[in-house]
């Protein structure tokens, strides 16, 4: 049994079953006690909703962080999503080296970009230091977009090939992260999946690809992978479990077109729970 406790960062989008709103129910279904430090609350997330409100909570951070520390709170791990501002990545680096237990795990989900833009609101700027950020994670998560701006290479629209993946974890794991998880891989018709790379070395895993694309995946995935490494799962075991969790929230939504802007995530706990719970 797994008594890990995780810090997660990033925001609460009121409504879009993404960032906090899926992480917490996420992790905790792992098991695993999860903390959260909202960096921003939005009424709603920025992909598809238009005139969404946003509160940047980089100015409570400082405080929140001294508060832990004057506690003598520590985490096993601490997982950061989307962040509200560039000093907020200041504040994130802080934030791990002062409340990690020895040998803590930081763990970086870019969240900031996708199909080759960055989300409303960041900047050229913004992408290179988060790209620093990663550079000093255990994990790096980044989708392919994010990889192609935090490393300046090239965004090719499609499917690419394994040439182009390998050339793009090279200079992903040049940043410095000890392991990247490179999310929305597929180069071979029908497939979509992930490529762990550690120490120079790619594994993959595949599984079928849907014809929808959803919103919120990134953070459905991200937070199933650290739930289940928190459970003891090596990390490609983990990067298996969330891809297939992943798959199991984008089948529940299959046949409501009406529910664009994310995935009925908790329709698909269930199968999660069984799964990653070891007892
Ligand atoms: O799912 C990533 C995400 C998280 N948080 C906010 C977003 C997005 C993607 O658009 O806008 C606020």
């Amino acid at each position: 049994m797994s008594d890990k406790r995780v810090l997660t960062i990033q925001d609460i989008s009121c409504v879009g079953q993404c960032s906090l709103t899926a992480a917490l129910p996420v992790i905790s279904a792992c098991g695993v006690e999860t903390a959260v430090l909202p960096s921003a609350v939005l009424s709603t997330h920025t992909g598809g909703f238009t005139g969404n409100t946003f509160r940047d909570l980089s100015g409570d951070m400082p405080a929140i962080g001294n508060h832990w520390k004057k506690e003598g709170i520590r985490f096993d791990a601490v997982y950061t999503g989307y962040l509200g501002s560039l000093k907020q990545i200041g504040y994130v680096r802080t934030i791990m080296e002062e409340t990690l237990v020895p040998g803590g795990l930081k763990i970086v989900d870019p969240a900031m970009a996708d199909h080759g833009r960055l989300y409303r609101g960041f900047t050229g700027e913004f992408a290179l230091e988060m790209g620093k950020l990663c550079g000093a994670a255990d994990i790096a998560l980044p989708n392919i977009t994010e990889a192609c701006l935090m490393t300046g290479t090239a965004y090719e629209e499609g499917p690419g090939d394994a040439a182009y993946i390998e050339t793009l974890l090279d200079r992903a794991e040049a940043l410095g992260a000890k392991c990247v998880v490179l999310k929305g891989v597929g180069y071979e018709p029908g497939k979509l999946g992930v490529a762990v790379r550690r120490d120079g070395k790619t594994d993959y895993y595949f599984h079928e690809k849907l014809a929808r694309n959803s919103h919120g995946t990134g953070d459905i995935y991200a937070s199933a992978f650290v739930g289940s490494l928190m459970q003891g799962y090596a990390v490609y075991d983990a990067a298996v479990i969330a891809a297939d969790f992943t798959l199991e929230c984008m089948k529940k939504t299959i046949g409501d077109e009406a529910h664009w802007y994310g995935v009925k995530f908790e329709k698909a706990l269930p199968w999660l729970i069984t799964k990653v719970n070891r007892g």
